[in-house]
């Protein structure tokens, strides 16, 4: 039986994975070194300089491209960089149509840094197609979508944006950092490059900053390794260790979220001081039946806003929280609490992010893997 044959639930372990060929060692070592002897120049065994590879980013990037079915993986050193490559993908007088709803700090990237370069950004909700396609035009070349959306919890129809993608030749890249590939992989699913931010669910514990590439394409492939070669941004050895060691409990881990993900969800709607919930795996989620097709859970992303809807009602709420930690981030095995509007997307001017919906009163939860009773119990505290 071939590897590349496994269920994912063995890929995670075994993915890509052979044990080292020096002594046989299960995990691969953590190669910290920067060069590597040379015979005679050029004369090496696969490695010369650790900017260009290394050979414990090389059993991370193995496990990537087969978690993801690419065929591909490249590791950066954060979600950032790996997006940062995406677009140098591109050149001066290019546009890009992107979810108006995603991570405050690729909407930043996006606006203040490539902007400058003289690419364009056209951001908008991505529901409809024929939406989609009205702002498609001879300049475009890439298409952008986060699936769920952070921190709005859309889903968007890859499929369906893998087919516009195809019919206008673009690409299409899916920042799939609040689904995991356990939850889908867009890849199968059309799209051409599927990116993480390695941070979150896939290292799990809250331990790196990392960022992942996986593609199926090997000239797309070698452009963005030309380019992570040229700029830089390499995930390190150590870091490449931890992340892989937090893949082989991907899949136990998403399980134990998606579970408590649904208790807390379904405990927030029922709760007299809430308004609304946002969660795909609601069946009045307007975006539910995409979710159920595409998607094999809901995970462990929440958003609501408390009665009331004030930044103050909400600060309250989070500043009393104990089992959550108010912080940055997600994705971790521990359950983390963010005010998104001053938080992780006080980079979108206030009057942007409200039009998808981030008002000052939203409350973002990354719920953990913790008991999910201690949980629930942490928030009705809170909420009073
Ligand atoms: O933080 P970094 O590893 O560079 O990844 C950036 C990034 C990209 N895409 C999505 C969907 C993300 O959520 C992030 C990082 N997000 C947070 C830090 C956060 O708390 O939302």
């Amino acid at each position: 039986m071939s590897k590349s044959d496994l269920k994912f639930n063995s890929k995670t372990i075994h993915g890509g994975q052979q044990p080292d060929a020096a002594y046989g060692a299960v995990m691969p070592p953590i190669y910290q070194t920067s060069t590597y002897a040379q015979s005679t120049p050029g004369g090496h065994k696969g490695y010369e300089y650790s900017r260009s590879a290394n050979p414990t980013r090389t059993a991370l990037e193995n496990a990537l491209a087969s978690i993801e079915n690419g065929t591909y993986g490249l590791a950066f050193a954060s979600g950032l960089s790996a997006i940062d490559a995406i677009i140098k993908l591109l050149t001066p007088g290019d546009e890009v149509v992107s979810t108006n709803d995603l991570y405050g700090g690729s909407y930043r990237l996006f606006k203040q840094v490539f902007e400058k370069f003289g690419i364009t950004f056209h951001f908008m909700g991505m529901q409809s197609m024929d939406a989609i396609e009205a702002k498609i035009n001879a300049k475009t070349k890439l298409l952008w979508i986060e699936t769920p959306t952070n921190p709005m919890m859309n889903v968007i129809d890859i499929k369906a944006v893998a087919g516009l993608a195809k019919k206008h030749d673009l690409l299409l890249a899916v920042d799939n950092t609040f689904a995991s590939p356990y939850l889908q992989r867009p890849l199968d699913l059309g799209a051409d490059i599927v990116m993480h931010s390695a941070t979150k669910y896939l290292g799990g514990h809250s331990d790196v900053v990392v960022g992942a590439l996986v593609v199926k394409d090997k000239e797309l492939a070698d452009k963005l390794y030309f380019i992570q070669n040229a700029s830089g941004a390499v995930c390190g050895p150590m870091d490449s260790f931890l992340t892989l060691r937090g893949i082989k409990t991907l899949h136990v881990r998403m399980q134990r979220h998606c579970e408590n993900g649904k208790l807390i969800a379904e405990y927030l709607a029922d709760h007299p001081k809430i308004g609304k919930v946002y969660w795909p795996g609601f069946e009045d989620h307007p975006n539910h039946q995409i979710a159920k097709s595409q998607m094999d859970d809901y995970g462990g992303m929440i958003s609501f806003v408390p009665n009331g809807s004030s930044y103050e009602d909400a600060i309250k709420i989070v500043e009393k929280l104990k089992v959550f930690t108010l912080a940055e981030s997600l994705g971790g095995v521990e359950s983390l609490a963010g005010h998104p509007a001053s938080m992780t997307h006080a980079s979108i001017p206030k009057a942007e992010r409200e039009k998808s919906g981030v008002v000052d009163a939203l409350i973002r939860l990354s719920v953990g893997i913790e008991d999910a009773s201690d949980l629930i119990a942490d928030l009705e505290q809170a909420i009073g």
